[in-house]
Order: structure tokens, then C-alpha cells, then sequence
């Protein structure tokens, strides 16, 4: 049998409680999980809450990990991680323990109910697109057939 290993980029944010112990839990989660390897961590970032402003700024940081997992499993996966890190309820959009979002999954473009990969609004995000860039400049996005670094270079105000 022929196991396919994909690349996945993976971002995760935290912006309550110890910021750095929760995205290093998550992290340490992923290390753990059967099928698949964390390759590279980025930096993390202190950054400005976008969207819903009123919250605590997060701490914003990206993975790449080499996974035989399907989209779909890996989804699971890492809503596992938010599930066993995320102690606290809150409000929609508001302050959260641990988010883990599929960035990329090799080049693939997909989209159903659950999943929609490339993430729809990792292209216009700072906090996604700066330690994206640390770890993966010369990946190319599957849609707009650039580079995270010209995606980057691309997008306001610098953090
Ligand atoms: O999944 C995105 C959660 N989120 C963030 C975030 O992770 N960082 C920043 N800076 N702002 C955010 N707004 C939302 S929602």
C-alpha cells in the first residue's frame, strides 16, 4: 500500500489565559498525534485582535507538519486540540484559549460544509501571513499562484 504524505500548514492563535503555554500545548499535542511529524515552529507574534476588537491581543503563530492524515482527519485532530485546551466557554469571535486552523494542505483546493482549504482569509490576515512567511516563504498559494512571500509583501501594515 502507498501511504501519501501531505505538507500542511497549520495556524494557531491563543489570546487567553498564558498565550505561550497554550500554543505550546497545542504544539506538543501535535507531536504527540499518530500520523503525524511537526517539521518546523515558527516565532510567535503578539498581535492586534482583528475583526471583533474588543478582546486581548493574541499570540499568533504558524506549523508545518507532515501528515498521512486526510484533510478531514486532521481536521479532527485539531479540533481535539482546541477542545482539550479551550477549558474556558466564550463568546463567538470573542477571546479564546486555542484556535488551530488548515492553512494549506499541499496544493490542494477543496471546499464542503466543514472544510475549506486554502483557508479563506489567511491571504488577507497579517497574523496568519507573518510567521507563515518565517517557515514557508517560497510555498505557493493554490489560488492565487504566488508566494506566501509576495502574499505577505502584499498586505498593509507590517506587524
Ligand atoms: O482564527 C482566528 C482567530 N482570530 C484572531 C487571531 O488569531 N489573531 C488576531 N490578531 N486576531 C484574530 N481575530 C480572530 S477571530
Amino acid at each position: 500500500m502507498v501511504i501519501h504524505k501531505a505538507i500542511v500548514y497549520l495556524g494557531i492563535g491563543s489570546n487567553m489565559g498564558d498565550r505561550q503555554a497554550n500554543l505550546d500545548a497545542a504544539v506538543d499535542m501535535l507531536r504527540c498525534m499518530e500520523g503525524i511529524e511537526v517539521k518546523a515552529v515558527s516565532p510567535f507574534y503578539h498581535t492586534a485582535p482583528v475583526g471583533y476588537t474588543e478582546q486581548p491581543d493574541f499570540l499568533n503563530g504558524a506549523v508545518e507538519v507532515e501528515t498521512i492524515l486526510s484533510p478531514h482527519e486532521l481536521l479532527k485532530v485539531c479540533q481535539r486540540i482546541e477542545k482539550k485546551l479551550k477549558r474556558v466557554r466564550t463568546i463567538r469571535w470573542g477571546p479564546r484559549t486555542i484556535d488551530v486552523d488548515i492553512l494549506l494542505y499541499n496544493h490542494l483546493v477543496m471546499q464542503d460544509e466543514n472544510l475549506v482549504i486554502p483557508h479563506p482569509r489567511m491571504h488577507e490576515r497579517e497574523f496568519v501571513l507573518k510567521p507563515l512567511n518565517d517557515i514557508a516563504p517560497h510555498v505557493i498559494h493554490p489560488v492565487y499562484k504566488i508566494s506566501i512571500r509576495e502574499i505577505y509583501m502584499k498586505t498593509g501594515v507590517k506587524l
